[in-house]
């Protein structure tokens, strides 16, 4: 079905001329790389073979690229970063490097099926949600832009989970995506370096009676890079992704000789090596968890001394560091990095404290991806100087250091102290990482308008007075490759058929589409794509879970991570309230709806996986129920990952971006679903705002309180009660879910769900935006039955889309934050 669409600039440059060539290439591989003829060869065989071939049009490219920035002494940008998440790779390098058709018309020539081969690869799922996936679009755009860009990062052997729906619940299964090799990284076993933990910190005096501090005794692991090329899209620039595993240190191997517990020997290596094992699958609490401030430091200590290394080879001091290396921290995830700097240029090279931490400021940025406070790191400090004793001694010189600044400035105000400072010293002591993130940087970020208003309003408003103009916004954005490009070839075709192909790499073009809004011809082919896109989706979901979907109904999609904040639960009040309207009046005109979820449960997060089962058992009684006669279905879809974001959104009529006003740090699905013609219904939260404001708010449902109200509503005393007494509709559908209408096994089964609404002071508001969705939900109906108004709006959304492209987010950045200039290498 993707057959049509056009080449980009690179691959014209000489039509035709590969194709042989790229045979040959293919069946040297087959036979040479994976051991296969053509005769036996399986569908993995085939992708692995079109992986290894594609691999090798890159890493010419790569090394150029490198070779460019080393001979330009270029100034880089180094993205750190817990979280990557990649999704699948053969697809998006084709695409980027311009051989896609060619390689479609190859394999098909040999009698290969492209579509199965594509989806033999895993994801690289080496992340939780929207944080990890933002670094994978900055990659792509840093590439595309030609900047030097380098993502650093933990090659964690298991991934995010996979999630199974089993009798309606979540259970988790390991990721095991390394399983069958992964054909796009190369093991660096020489680029290893040591890191320490534990052990204790030594005072001695130097040749200069300087008083020093040497940190000894430590146990020690090491960190062995994984590099993965970055192609840019229709440019000859391939960035590089480091990714670091755990190895034992020859230590271990000595010990077997010496100990003569071999046994034990091994167990201690296998150990160490547990450090880049597995993913945290939980964003939504930060536990005092050892082994993930174990991660954290691994990676940082290991980037930080590959980074330097770079930049020595060039300078012999460190005066020109902050000119010549950016580190981008994504959360405070990384920003134990400002410390470990810190130590290296203090302890380790003897510099001056005040002129180590003017280079560091100087080097580090800040990003913040939530308010949510309990996803605010702070470290117990019993715990941090076990583990890192040297690094809690600087933290705690920076804090004094930064509390006498703050004392000069606000004199006599130990509230302010104890607010600002590095320590919590309420209850257990702890370190916020916020708190040092933000010292120790010279710019910090939130990641859409509203998000960085409140942050200066409310979680940093001391920072914000102390150091006016750090706190900036950038936007967050999406790559249009991946997200339209790739994802929705048909509707990528049929814009390139108007437009050009231009769009790919300058988002703003897709302007030119807002006359062809009232166009009826385009229109009409608008509207066939879509019909295709949600066809394509109601074969897949009958394929893969006997789900009959009617393209016809509205596609109505709330796919993200389960949040008690993202408000799934709304959306199920709707659900219910929808199936009450058709059972109590049948024969009214209710126009078809066929509501679609997608998510992953934190696997400790009680209410989200009930949340997930009460979807299912919904849907259980909604989808079978003779009287609904097809008009309403509800679908959970298994295992959201990147692959079925991508197989999902084109299909999207509706997206759900209902989180409470002032939750959403930004939001990038409802970037991604408006791209592809999907219509939103949502919050005034997050980037949804600055989506409304682009595409205009005729083309967009806004419902609910605003992120003012909801200060307001909390601080006047909220009493869900009264909304429940108020509204008939949604008295009942409360009352139906905690009395087992949608679970008679288990009668009692929802009534927490109730609870935390009607008892527990239902915190997320849903109760006070519900009457509003409902009627908004109404409105979406309404629009919906006129199918060419309808277009016209999904037209205008895509239309106007041009600003959430991560290229316009990158670029700010790059002039904003790091001062890194785009930098093409030589052809
Ligand atoms: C938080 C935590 C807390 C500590 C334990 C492990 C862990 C792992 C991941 C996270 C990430 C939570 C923050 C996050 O993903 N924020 C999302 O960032 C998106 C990109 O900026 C943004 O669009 C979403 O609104 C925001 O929720």
């Amino acid at each position: 079905m993707s057959s049509h669409i056009k080449k980009p600039a690179v691959a014209q440059k000489h039509p035709g001329s590969a194709a042989p060539e790229l045979k040959q290439s293919l069946v040297e591989h087959l036979t040479y790389v994976v051991g296969k003829d053509v005769l036996t060869a399986t569908d993995r065989d085939w992708f692995f073979t079109a992986a290894y071939v594609a691999r090798d049009r890159l890493t010419g490219r790569w090394m150029e690229t490198m070779q460019n920035y080393y001979a330009r002494d270029a100034k880089r940008v180094y993205y750190f970063s817990m979280e990557f998440l990649m999704g699948r790779t053969l697809v998006n390098n084709l695409l980027n490097l311009g051989f896609e058709q060619e390689y479609r018309e190859v394999l098909a020539e040999l009698g290969v099926n492209w579509d199965k081969v594509r989806k033999i690869e895993d994801d690289a799922g080496l992340g939780n949600g929207g944080l990890g996936r933002l670094a994978a679009c900055f990659l792509d755009s840093l590439a595309t832009l030609d900047l030097p860009g380098y993502g650093y990062g933990i090659r964690y052997e298991y991934g995010m989970f996979r999630q199974r729906i089993e009798n309606g619940r979540q259970v988790e299964h390991p990721d095991n995506w390394l399983r069958y090799g992964n054909p796009w990284e190369f093991p660096r076993a020489e680029v290893l370096y040591q890191v320490k933990f534990h052990g204790h910190v030594v005072k001695y005096s130097d040749e200069h009676g300087v008083e020093r501090s040497h940190w000894v005794a430590t146990d020690d692991v090491m960190a062995m890079a994984y590099d993965t090329p970055i192609p840019g899209y229709g440019t000859h620039t391939v960035n590089n992704m480091r990714l670091w595993a755990a190895k034992a240190t020859r230590d271990f191997d000595l010990r077997y000789f010496n100990e003569g517990n071999y046994i034990k020997a091994v167990e201690d290596k296998n150990e160490s090596e547990n450090l880049s094992k597995v993913l945290y699958p939980d964003d939504t609490t930060a536990m005092g968890r050892e082994l993930r401030l174990k991660q954290q430091y691994f990676f940082v200590c290991a980037s930080l001394q590959d980074v330097l290394r770079r930049y020595e080879k060039f300078h012999d001091d460190f005066d020109a560091l902050p000119d010549k290396v950016a580190i981008q921290l994504n959360d405070t995830h990384p920003s134990i990095a400002i410390a470990e700097l810190m130590r290296i240029l203090v302890d380790v090279r003897h510099l001056e404290w005040d002129k180590a931490w003017n280079l560091t400021t100087r080097t580090f940025a800040y990003t913040n991806h939530t308010l949510m406070p309990e996803a605010l790191e702070s470290w117990p400090v019993a715990m941090f100087e076990n583990i890192l004793p040297r690094h809690l001694q600087i933290i705690y010189e920076i804090n004094q250091r930064f509390l006498q600044d703050v004392m000069h400035r606000y004199p006599g105000d130990p509230a302010m102290l104890r607010r600002m400072s590095l320590i919590d010293e309420d209850g257990g002591k702890s370190v916020r990482m916020a708190h040092l993130a933000i010292v120790g940087s010279h710019k910090v970020n939130g990641v859409a308008r509203i998000h960085t208003e409140l942050m200066k309003q409310t979680i940093f408003a001391d920072f914000d007075r102390f150091y006016p103009g750090k706190i900036v916004n950038m936007t967050n954005g999406i790559t249009p490759r991946r997200w339209l490009n790739q994802a929705n070839p048909l509707l990528a075709e049929l814009i390139s058929s108007r437009i050009g192909d231009d769009w790919k790499k300058d988002l703003d073009q897709l302007k030119r589409l807002i006359p062809l809004a009232d166009d009826a011809a385009f229109r009409a082919e608008f509207a066939a794509v879509k019909r295709a896109n949600k066809e394509r989706l109601a074969r897949s979901l009958k394929h893969q879970l006997g789900f009959e979907a009617d393209p016809d109904s509205l596609f109505d999609m709330q796919i993200k991570r389960i949040h008690e904040y993202k408000r799934q639960l709304l959306n199920l009040l709707h659900v219910v309230t929808l199936y009450n309207r058709i059972r109590h009046d049948p024969d009214a005109d209710h126009v078809p709806r066929t509501v679609i979820f997608g998510g992953k449960a934190a696997p400790g997060y009680f209410m989200a996986k009930l949340t997930i089962k009460l979807i299912n058992d919904v849907a259980d009684i909604v989808n079978n129920d003779p009287h609904v006669a097809d008009r309403l279905k509800v679908v959970f879809v298994p295992n959201y990952d990147v692959s079925t974001a991508e197989e999902l959104i084109p299909a999207a009529d509706l997206s759900e971006q209902i989180s409470t006003a002032g939750t959403e740090a930004s939001g990038t699905g409802n970037m991604k679903l408006a791209m592809n013609g999907a219509l939103t219904i949502g919050t005034l939260d997050g980037a949804n705002i600055e989506i409304r404001d682009a595409v205009g708010e005729d083309n967009i449902f806004i419902f609910g309180l605003t992120a003012e109200d909801v200060t307001r509503v909390r601080t006047a005393g909220y009493r869900p009660w009264d909304y429940c007494q108020a509204n008939v509709e949604l008295r009942e559908v409360l009352d139906m879910i905690g009395s087992g209408y949608f679970s008679a096994d288990d009668p009692d089964r929802f009534k927490p769900v109730v609870d935390t609404l009607l008892r527990y002071g239902d915190y997320f508001l849903l109760l006070a935006d519900y009457a509003s969705y409902i009627d908004s939900q109404k409105q979406v109906e309404n629009a919906y039955r006129d199918q060419g108004q309808w277009m016209k709006k999904a037209i205008l959304n895509v239309a106007n889309m041009g600003r959430f492209s991560s290229d316009r987010t990158v670029m700010q950045y790059a002039d904003e934050i790091w001062d890194v200039r785009q930098m093409a290498s030589p052809e």
